[in-house]
């Protein structure tokens, strides 16, 4: 498959499977699955045939591995909007994590902090690198460092999503280190 036709199944699934089931007349059990052929049959039927390699082939190849299949079921692992439940593992984080941004959030995130927005969680990225990315998704990236360790010792819950993202309910500013 050409890059072209990935991206554009990655994202009408990310829409799907996050935001807005249905629109399609999908529904998620309340942690985010979805029948692998109901989702095939509603898409085909909304106009937007994909084959079960095709799905399959975006499943594995995705570079961050954005969504599973499991038992003839499919979830994304992380991003939604709509209320579902992942049951992820709380889990200890490392010292520091990052937050990809861009210089016009940055007065807010100072006074605020992070905070969720549409998510259902804030989420932070491993490493800087990860970061820098997803703070280009929307201009010049700013790269934040939360002081994760810190956070946890106050009390502060971490989960982990199956894609290595960190997700937590907010990060005060207090924990925040912006650049020079
Ligand atoms: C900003 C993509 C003002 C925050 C990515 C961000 C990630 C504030 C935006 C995943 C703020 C929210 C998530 C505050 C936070 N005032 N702005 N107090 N607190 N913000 O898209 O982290 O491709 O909901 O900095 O790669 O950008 O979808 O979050 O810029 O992993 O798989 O508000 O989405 O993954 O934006 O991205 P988002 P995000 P996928």
């Amino acid at each position: 498959m050409n890059e072209r036709r990935m991206i554009r199944i990655s994202k009408y699934l990310a829409r799907h499977l996050r935001h807005d089931p249905q629109r399609i007349g999908l529904t998620l059990d309340e942690a985010g699955w979805a029948d692998v052929g109901e989702l095939l049959r509603a898409a085909a039927a909304h106009g937007f045939p994909i084959t079960a390699a095709e799905l399959r082939e975006v499943v594995e190849v995705n570079d961050k591995r954005r969504f599973v299949i499991e038992g003839g079921r499919i979830r994304a692992s992380q991003g939604h909007t709509v209320p579902v439940d992942l049951g992820l593992p709380v889990m200890e984080p490392p010292d520091a994590l990052y937050h990809g941004t861009v210089g016009r959030f940055v007065a807010a995130i100072k006074d605020e902090g992070l905070r969720p927005m549409n998510r259902h969680h804030v989420h932070l990225s491993p490493d800087r690198q990860t970061a820098t990315r997803v703070g280009a998704r929307r201009g010049v990236p700013v790269v934040l460092v939360v002081a994760a360790g810190a956070m946890h010792a106050d009390g502060h819950v971490f989960l982990r999503s199956e894609n290595g993202v960190w997700l937590v309910d907010r990060v005060p500013p207090g924990y925040l280190r912006f650049p020079s």
